[in-house]
């Protein structure tokens, strides 16, 4: 079905970039609102990303191909019987911010509204669940109340627990723009780390973890004290300010003591204070810094408590801006998706019941809240789940204490798993394995974190037996009705037939004070849904009237807990993204370019702490949790950005890429009392050093596994490359073991703290490398993507040893032209560039996507910096 040109949506992050796939390839979409032609440094490499290795074509029932009818006889036939046996709620599933409206609509039918379970909940638990109950706690439904268009016409950026210069990439280039276009506009950063974003603001504030509700309470008491309270809006718009303003009127939010208790000076606090008192046109973004916490509810509200008290939202520049993260996270809370949640914004009042009821002409609606992710792989735990259906999204990775999802999963007795590939971690522990028909290949509708509803449209014919989640869910749906003797619930041809009767639910909000309500879409033609155009529910700005959700139309105010204080005593991992991988890695890791910024599993960490632990830079450091008592091992890194005590590392090391490297075996299950969502970004760890005694690095084609106390994979253009390292010296013999590739042909060079081995082939009069193997005492800090183009070409003792001798690691700055920090530093010093253009000309370093621009600006910006000092 390959079309001159496709409009589609990038399958990445929530900030919903338009595509356009054509002649040239992919590419951002001029006309789309979000990006007007923008794609970050993920987005850019779409087209690389659809050669996925291990795509998954076939049912496979214990590895064994089965066909789909037998698959979805299966399915049924095991929802059926563990109804019959053990009731509804013996039956589970867990599904995805990342599928589109319509699989989740159909997922959500199936379950709350066929089996009457509400044990369906959703990825966006670990992700969004914090932001909707603090929305659906303010503003009596869970609504965005802004859009991007307000970040142009701010003054005020309030960034709060998110990177957005890596995460939100496009969002944050708008930013830069708009700053460089109003030169008023300021940006705050709200992190614990100095992060990119943060090096980009005009103030960072480096609270401690948790800090933040301290932090905007202080800013109320602030107000309060000055009299910049907008009292009209507070008495004609809101309730419960009272009980807010004596909360906060306590000692404990004076600037002396939240000085103290932030460890920011009264300076920091009284400018933030000042400019967000001041500043007309302010918001606040946020994301999971103040999401994943167990105080995550609590802190969106004492946000939205600022907004609401000062009078700053609705209007053009002004609100708190919960971005989402996955692409359709925001389209999952439409449908209902959370266990907690009915449908189309309905909880399980008696109204709603009837309504959803009546609406889908069940029986047997779901009318108490389900399960909520951490509860749910609970209950398969105690063998009280028998048959839990997974689609798109890896839990034995993302989920927090991920050996105890990994142990609940071995005793369920009917595991079933939709995926795109047979490598994510979660496909091997499927009893079922289903291929879902992935990205260019479906269709389907998705919301961005400004509700804006795009289509993904397919390009490509889907690969093997490969099959839309949505008529996968809607084929064992409709069997399962035909078991129960009930009419067919399911009965779509297309997905527009289902995103038809999506937009006819949401119409039962009608005479409500809900907002959501796409029925003017119930009546779309095929053709109209077809070429549909971003559309946005609840206007730029809905809540712009004063107008609230709840039946007496006023805000509420929440008084937020105040978290204890955090014990000095411990050291605190924070975990959260690069700037190039997308979660699980199932779909960036195989991508060589963008797998070169974070080569391997990477721990940060202040030189300050390091020096305290007696780290070095490069050394295997292992980590262990509170509650869990794995380890796990990854290579030290500096970070001054992080503070005393604090680490850092990745969520994205997962499969074959760093098994034993999965931040998430350390991450309790401690989650926030409201929202259930998992506290991540503050785990009381233990850390040490690894006592290696071989350190190895191995390049070639393939690599046969030893038990190693550490090993990691990395992609490179046409190779792999193994890290690994061991607590026993490794004698020559490792090199016959390792690689086990026809080439039989070896040589051995003697390096001044180990040996290297070169694989080669004879090819007429040349010796071919066909693979590398470097064993050492120390870290290697070899340029790897150097090493790498060796493999393949003639052997020559003196290119290989130059680079095998290169003791100074570097940054790569720029994966798309893959740049360095060290190129970059070179040209600046060396006077031949000095500005951004200059470097860009000379390196092209930013040229193509400009992720990198915040770094390469960092790089420019201390360089002057240096000079200024040296004057
Ligand atoms: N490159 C890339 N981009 C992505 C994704 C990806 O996988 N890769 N995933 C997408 C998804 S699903 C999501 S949810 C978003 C997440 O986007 P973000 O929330 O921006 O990203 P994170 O790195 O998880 O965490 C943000 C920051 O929270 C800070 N933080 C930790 N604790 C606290 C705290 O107590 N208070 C405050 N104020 N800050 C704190 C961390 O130091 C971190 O810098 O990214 C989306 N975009
Ligand atoms: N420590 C720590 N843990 C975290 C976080 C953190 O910051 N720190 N962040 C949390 C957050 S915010 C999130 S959103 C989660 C993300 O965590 P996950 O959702 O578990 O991560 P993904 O890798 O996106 O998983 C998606 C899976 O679906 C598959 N897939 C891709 N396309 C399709 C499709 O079209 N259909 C089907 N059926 N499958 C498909 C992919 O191959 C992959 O296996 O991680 C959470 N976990
Ligand atoms: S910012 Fe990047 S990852 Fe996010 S939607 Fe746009 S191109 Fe995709
Ligand atoms: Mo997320």
């Amino acid at each position: 079905m390959t079309r001159e040109c496709t409009k589609t949506a990038c399958p990445y992050c929530g900030v919903g970039c338009g595509v356009e796939v054509n002649a040239l390839g992919i590419e951002g979409d001029k006309h789309h609102p979000a990006n007007q032609g923008a794609l970050c440094v993920k987005g850019s490499a779409l087209a690389q990303s659809l050669a996925m290795p291990s795509r998954l074509l076939y049912p496979k029932l214990n590895g064994r191909e089965i066909t789909w009818q037998q698959a979805t006889d299966m399915i049924a036939s095991a929802y059926h019987d563990a109804i019959v046996h053990h009731g509804a709620n013996s039956t589970a599933m867990y599904v995805s911010g990342q599928l589109l409206t319509e699989d989740y609509y159909v997922a959500n039918k199936f379950m709350k509204g066929v089996v009457g379970s509400a044990n369906i909940d959703t990825n966006s638990r670990l992700c969004m669940s914090s932001a909707v109950v603090a929305h659906n706690r303010a503003f009596g439904e869970d609504v965005v109340p802004v859009n991007y268009d307000d970040i142009d016409d701010a003054d005020l950026i309030v960034i709060c627990g998110a990177n957005t210069a890596w995460t939100h990439p496009v969002l944050f280039r708008r930013i830069q723009q708009a700053r460089e276009r109003n030169p008023q506009l300021r940006m705050v950063v709200i992190d614990p780390r100095e992060t990119v974003t943060a090096q980009q603001s005009d103030l960072h504030l480096a609270i401690p973890n948790d800090g933040d509700t301290a932090l905007f309470n202080g800013l109320l008491r602030y107000c309060l004290d000055r009299g910049v309270i907008d009292e009209g809006y507070v008495a004609q718009h809101t309730c419960g300010f009272s009980a807010l303003s004596d909360a906060v009127r306590s000692q404990d939010f004076d600037l002396d003591s939240l000085s103290e208790q932030l460890g920011l000076s009264q300076e920091q606090l009284k400018t933030f204070y000042r400019w967000f008192a001041n500043t007309r046109k302010t918001i606040t973004l946020f994301c999971q810094g103040v999401n994943q916490s167990q105080y995550g509810a609590d802190k969106g509200n004492a946000i939205i408590n600022a907004h609401l008290a000062t009078g700053k939202l609705g209007y053009q520049g002004a609100g708190p801006f919960s971005i989402t993260g996955q692409p359709n996270a925001m389209g999952g809370r439409e449908v209902g998706g959370l266990a907690n949640q009915l449908a189309v914004h309905r909880g399980f009042d008696q109204e709603s019941i009837k309504l959803v009821s009546e609406f889908w002409q069940t029986d047997n609606l779901a009318t108490t809240p389900g399960l909520k992710a951490v509860e749910m792989f609970d209950a398969v735990e105690r063998g009280d789940i028998k048959v839990i259906w997974i689609m798109a999204t890896n839990p034995v990775v993302s989920m927090p204490d991920n050996s105890f999802v990994k142990r609940a999963l071995e005793k369920c007795p009917l595991v079933i798993v939709s995926d795109v590939t047979s490598d994510s971690d979660i496909a091997q522990y499927a009893d079922l394995l289903l291929p879902a028909a992935g990205w260019g290949e479906k269709q389907g509708m998705v919301t961005n974190s400004e509700r804006m509803l795009t289509r993904q449209r397919q390009f490509i014919e889907s690969k093997g037996a490969a099959k839309s989640d949505w008529r996968a869910v809607c084929d064992v749906g409709a069997k399962l009705c035909q078991l129960m003797e009930k009419p067919n619930a399911f009965d779509f041809a297309t997905e527009a037939d289902v995103f038809r009767e999506y937009a006819a639910m949401t119409g039962i909000n009608k005479n409500s004070e809900r907002l959501l309500d796409l029925s003017e879409y119930a009546q779309i033609s095929d053709e109209e849904y077809l070429n549909w155009q971003p559309v946005q529910w609840g206007g730029q700005r809905p809540l712009a009237d004063g107008q609230f959700c709840f039946p007496d139309r006023k805000a509420r105010f929440v008084v937020p807990a105040i978290p204890s204080k955090n014990s000095e005593s411990v050291w605190w991992l924070n975990s959260g993204r690069q700037r190039d991988q997308w979660h699980t890695m199932t779909r960036t890791g195989y991508i060589s370019h963008l797998a070169a910024t974070e080569p391997e599993p990477t721990v940060y960490m202040s030189q300050r702490s390091a020096a305290y632990m007696g780290i070095k830079e490069g050394e295997l450091v292992a980590l262990t949790g509170e509650v869990t008592e794995r380890s796990i091992v990854a290579k030290a890194a500096i970070d001054d950005g992080l503070g005393t005590r604090q680490l850092f590392m990745s969520m994205h090391w997962a499969g074959e890429y760093g098994r034993e490297s999965q931040v998430n075996a350390v991450i309790s299950r401690t989650v926030d009392p409201h929202s259930g969502q998992p506290a991540f970004k503050s785990q009381p760890v233990a850390i040490r050093p690894v006592d290696v005694k071989a350190y190895g690095l191995y390049l070639g084609e393939r690599f046969v596994e030893r038990n190693f106390a550490y090993q990691s994979f990395q992609s490179e253009e046409r190779i792999g490359v193994w890290r690994f390292a061991d607590t026993q010296n490794l004698d020559r013999s490792v090199s016959e073991d390792l690689g086990e590739t026809p080439h039989k042909r070896k040589v051995v060079l003697e390096l001044a703290s180990g040996w290297l081995t070169v694989g080669y082939d004879e090819v007429g009069e040349e010796r071919v490398i066909r693979s590398i193997l470097m064993v050492s005492g120390q870290p290697i800090v070899t340029d790897v993507s150097q090493l790498a183009l060796l493999v393949g070409k003639p052997l020559r003792f003196s290119s290989l040893l130059a680079i095998a001798a290169q003791q100074e690691s570097s940054e790569l700055i720029c994966s798309c032209f893959r740049v360095n920090d060290k190129q970059i530093v070179r040209e600046l010093e060396s006077g031949n560039c000095s500005n951004l253009n200059q470097l860009q000309s000379k390196l092209k370093c930013g040229t193509n996507c400009g992720s990198c621009l915040p770094q390469v600006e960092q790089l420019i910006s201390r360089h002057q910096q240096t000079i200024l000092v040296a004057k």
